[in-house]
């Protein structure tokens, strides 16, 4: 692949809709919908069990062309066939990119340095497998004998919110007889409030860690053995019965203690953001059991597939992805909101914050210029209908554009009453109402006196994307993770940024390893930061009455 292209801002199709753009500014959605009215059905897209509705956007059928040219101009097919063939596109770490081969099926061949992956990773799920099935059994027991009836995973960043978000959404799925529990914090009260009111004879940590170096996830696992030692007589041959590690790094996984037949490996291929879907997913897997999980993973392939093949015009993220750069790059849009009406999904915002923002959050192009516009939004969100009742305001009314996705299930996975009606009325009349608002003239023919009125005007006009499906299952789940992942990577195609390293994570690591043994020395001598941070070091080694000089 060339990573050197047109600079984006030179791309014909870039300084059309540059133009462009300055016309459509000005143009309301109660114009576009009131000029076509088929926009409603017209602009929806279909895939892998999922329905896009994006009518509610500021877009016209020239924009969509523009957008789609862009998206050629800026290679996004090449790209897209440089993935999905095992090309070296995280080109910073010089690592392929193929959290695809996580899910394809077993027959399928994907071929990384002459070696194909896919039996690889399918010996994995196998394993996976396995010991689900020994641990939700029963057979699986504990040092003492006992079953295990508790599962704890000790992990950060991609080893833990992929597994939180999914072990939420699926919840409805698993195995109510297990308790689950994540503990991702150095903040030693994620692991003491996890573990207080269990009994560690009938506790399995998973530790969930690509590299198993990180300070955080190392910290809680040796803290979570002394608990477990602690509390099964100290034998740590006990350590055996209760630990499983999910890692790529053999060595450091046996230094710990854990015997490597109870590792799960996975590969430097697969970004810590896309590796729910692997041996990271072990928990997930555990909760819901094998073949919900192959359902899971049939669901991220579906939509792989749609991805790879569909045209762009009706391509589901492409799509996304497209409207996602014309919000940000011509009407100066800095965040998304993303707005799930399934309170299973409710950890749905927080796992994508890490995939959109740690995957786009960048600033030097691929051949290392700076970038001469902005990149990815500001991603956050909370379920509907409790967001309606706090920041909502701000989306209705607020000075700022907000474009938002809405996301619905025709289905409650547990019906109650007339609750499933009103959350979907709900759903539909925020989008409604953000796109048509309520004008002047409207307010005062509903005789709210004139003062009044002003503050009871909704000037519409804002943007929002509907994504429905019949009902939240581990196959939908999989669909809407792979469709936010292929989106961010529609995003970074046409930014030309690498989507898939985080150097932006570093220093402040490097700069904790730094200031730890600071906090912890004798005195306080030899410090050489600057005198704010010096003094933040001061006032914390006073507190513990370590020596040294007083701020
Ligand atoms: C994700 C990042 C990061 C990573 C964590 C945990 O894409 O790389 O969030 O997942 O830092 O890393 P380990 O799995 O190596 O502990």
């Amino acid at each position: 692949m060339n990573a050197t292209v047109t600079p984006l801002t030179s791309r014909p199709a870039w300084q059309a809709l540059e133009t462009h753009a300055r016309t459509m500014r000005d143009v309301h959605l109660r114009t576009l919908f009131a000029g076509d009215p088929a926009r409603g059905q017209r602009l929806t897209a279909k895939g892998a069990g999922l329905l896009l509705d994006y009518s509610k956007n500021r877009v016209n059928d020239e924009t969509l062309r523009l957008l789609a040219r862009l998206a050629d101009e800026s290679g996004l097919r090449d790209r897209i066939d440089a993935m999905f063939r095992g090309d070296r596109i995280n080109i910073t770490e010089d690592r392929a990119v193929l959290h695809v081969a996580l899910r394809a099926p077993r027959d399928a061949a994907i071929v990384l340095d002459g070696r194909n992956v896919v039996p690889d990773v399918h010996a994995v799920l196998d394993k996976m497998a396995g010991f689900a099935q020994r641990i939700r059994g029963g057979d699986w027991k504990g040092h003492t004998g006992q079953r295990i009836r508790n599962v704890i995973n000790i992990g950060i960043g991609g080893s833990d919110l992929g597994p939180v978000m999914a072990y939420e959404a699926l919840r409805h799925y698993s195995e109510r007889g297990l308790t689950f529990r994540f503990v991702s914090n150095v903040d030693g009260i994620d692991l003491v409030e996890a573990t207080r009111d269990l009994d560690p004879a009938e506790t399995l940590f998973i530790v969930s860690s690509k590299t198993f170096t990180t300070l955080e996830t190392m910290t809680n696992a040796q803290s979570a053995r002394d608990w477990l030692l602690a509390g099964l007589g100290g034998d740590p041959r006990a350590v055996a019965r209760h630990f499983v590690a999910v890692s790529t790094n053999d060595q450091k996984v046996s230094e710990f203690g854990i015997d490597t037949a109870n590792m799960f490996g996975f590969w430097d291929w697969v970004g810590g953001r896309y590796s729910m879907d692997s041996a990271i997913g072990l928990s997930t897997m555990l909760a819901i059991g094998p073949d919900n999980f192959r359902a899971l993973l049939e669901g991220f392939h579906q939509m792989d597939e749609h991805f790879r093949t569909a045209p762009f015009e009706r391509n589901l993220p492409v799509l996304l992805g497209l409207l996602t750069v014309w919000y940000t790059s011509f009407f100066d849009a800095h965040t998304a909101a993303v707005l799930p009406y399934e309170n299973y999904l409710k950890r749905f915002p927080a796992y994508l914050q890490q995939l959109t923002m740690e995957s786009n959050g960048k600033s030097v192009t691929l051949d290392g210029g700076q970038v001469a516009y902005d990149t990815s939004p500001i991603y956050w969100g909370e379920p509907g209908t409790n967001g309606q009742h706090s920041f909502y305001q701000l989306i209705h009314q607020g000075t700022r554009l907000i474009p938002c996705d809405f996301i619905a299930f025709a289905h409650p996975l547990t019906p109650l009453g007339r609750h499933h009606d009103i959350l979907l009325a709900n759903a539909f009349a925020q989008s409604e109402a953000l796109a048509f608002g309520k004008t002047l003239e409207q307010v005062q023919a509903e005789g709210v006196p004139a003062a009044l009125a002003p503050h009871r005007v909704f000037a519409g006009n804002r943007p929002s994307n509907t994504i429905l499906a019949d009902r939240l299952t581990p196959q939908t789940l999989g669909a809407l993770v792979a469709l936010y992942e292929h989106s961010v990577f529609t995003q970074g195609a046409i930014w030309n940024i690498n989507c898939f390293d985080q150097w932006g994570v570093e220093l402040g690591k490097a700069l904790a390893q730094r200031i730890l043994p600071e906090l912890e020395a004798p005195d306080d001598s030899a410090l050489r930061h600057d005198s704010s941070t010096n003094n933040l070091i001061r006032w914390y080694r006073r507190s513990q009455q370590r020596g040294g000089t007083l701020p």
